[in-house]
């Protein structure tokens, strides 16, 4: 347990950014040397936080790709590619975790719902001086209360108070995401055209009214792409000759969905650009979890990988991550460091120049020395807690996994080489793997045994929160 402290819950202070900077001193690291991006010249910067829906990393041309996503292959060229990015394989938790920087261990309690004493990103920006506002999906409670109480100066969101209530079933021709779609802006109930342009007309609305303020902002944006129903983009052939076909799900309509959010995504950097906010800002591009199970993807070297979202198979985890900061991340580059979704909190702290309190019991590692081209601290470890907490019993893949960004030792003894098997279909049984690999297992498995009991069988565990009227479906529903 001492061991996995001192790896995974150090957030980084200034005194440790500032040894690191003073060890790799100018001159002799090249990206030692990038202007205005350092601790003593921190300027606030402001930041767009941007996290995609049901979005694996296989969707992306720069991961190998094939839809075709130019926007993020050029923010891409500006900017930090992560190859070891990994989320929870559902959004729920993963909303949890990124938003309190906890493994989903310590305070997930419900899926669609957040305990409203949890302390946010948001929260931290606010003590930062920073306005703060979110953007598209919500999906952590129902209250319009919930929105400012976790932080948000300006909200507008679907998945808040009305959720199933307009689905087509009783309001005829409304979806919750696309088409028709409503929105819930600052207590307003709006109905859209299609709901990501609302949301990104939202977003270019909010960097207008900021460009000239005095004070930094903090844009948590959630598109709602690419998540089910599969359904037609504005910019998809059928949207102008077939109404009704915008509200039926179809797979062959996936390609246009990652097309439509990447054309949003370069929107929104050409948006920061036009704005005077580029320099100054840094841009976060991530996804909260693997793709549907519904999209089988081909890949540029011929091979094609199935969607795993709701599995703890690295396609239900590994998510594109991309990180540009102005023109001061040059070099473009690629990182293969492993990172987690609590890693967002300590960098948000330290590019806001404020420290995560200690009583929030965070457990992430701060990525911002890497953005401002310093040698990052190296996170060895990540704990993959998935228990998706619906209303009913837990599934299949409920697990609890400590990992490198190769080794996955799972909490019922399963050891997998995930860079070379990764859909898990060859364990290396206990003894027979390499000095290092069975090394490695002894320490994970220490990692593991250090975690509070976990009895994901038990059903009525009390849980801590008013859960209760969230997500009440009734039935079996198959939500990947
Ligand atoms: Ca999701």
């Amino acid at each position: 347990m001492k061991n996995y402290l001192y790896l995974c819950r150090t957030t980084p202070n200034h005194t440790t950014i500032m040894n690191a900077r003073l060890f790799y001193a100018c001159g002799l690291l090249p990206l030692g040397c990038l202007p205005g991006c350092s601790p003593d010249s921190r300027q606030n910067p402001n930041i767009v936080f941007v996290l995609a829906d049901d979005l694996g990393a296989e969707c992306l041309d720069v991961y190998g790709g094939t839809y075709g996503t130019p926007n993020l292959n050029r923010m891409a060229e500006e900017g930090i590619v992560y190859e070891n990015m990994h989320s929870l394989p559902l959004s729920s938790p993963s909303r949890v975790q990124v938003m309190t920087g906890k493994f989903s261990y310590k305070n997930y309690v419900a899926f669609g719902y957040m305990n409203p004493d949890e302390h946010t990103f948001a929260h931290l920006a606010k003590a930062a001086g920073y306005d703060t506002a979110m953007i598209g999906k919500w999906q952590l409670g129902r209250s319009r209360e919930l929105p400012e109480q976790f932080g948000f100066d300006y909200w507008c969101l679907n998945q808040l108070e009305m959720y199933k209530e307009f689905s087509p079933s009783t309001m005829g021709t409304y979806t919750e995401r696309y088409a028709n779609s409503y929105v819930d802006d600052m207590g307003h109930y709006e109905f859209t055209l299609y709901g990501p342009d609302y949301f990104q007309e939202r977003v270019f609305e909010y960097l207008e009214d900021r460009k000239d303020s005095d004070r930094p902002f903090f844009l948590y944006y959630t598109m709602p792409l690419v998540h089910t129903p599969h359904t037609p983009t504005p910019d998809s052939d059928s949207w102008d000759t077939d109404y009704n076909g915008r509200f039926t799900s179809n797979t062959a309509n996936f390609p246009d969905m990652v097309r439509y959010m990447d054309k949003q995504v370069g929107g929104l950097v050409d948006k920061l650009k036009e704005e005077g906010l580029w320099d100054n800002t840094i841009l976060i591009f991530v996804g909260d979890n693997g793709t549907s199970t519904r999209i089988l993807s081909e890949m540029q070297d011929g091979s094609f990988i199935r969607g795993g979202k709701g599995a703890t198979l690295d396609c239900g985890t590994n998510v594109p991550l991309i990180i540009t900061y102005g023109d001061r991340t040059l070099p473009a580059r690629r990182s293969g460091r492993l990172v987690d979704l609590v890693d967002f909190m300590p960098t948000f702290a330290d590019a806001m120049g404020v420290e995560v309190p200690e009583e929030w019991d965070t457990d992430g590692i701060s990525l911002y020395p890497e953005i401002c081209g310093e040698t990052p601290l190296e996170r060895e470890y990540t704990i993959c807690h998935f228990n998706p907490l619906w209303p009913a019993a837990k599934t299949e893949n409920t697990a609890r996994i400590a990992r490198t960004a190769r080794y996955k030792l799972y909490d019922d003894g399963r050891f997998y080489d995930a860079e070379n098997d990764p859909l898990e279909q060859n364990p290396i049984a206990a003894g027979s793997g390499t000095a290092e690999e069975e090394a490695l297992r002894e320490k994970l498995q220490g990692i593991l045994d250090g975690l509070p009991a976990w009895t994901p069988n038990e059903t009525d565990i009390p849980r801590k929160g008013d859960y209760g009227t969230f997500y009440d479906f009734a039935g079996p529903q198959n939500p990947f």
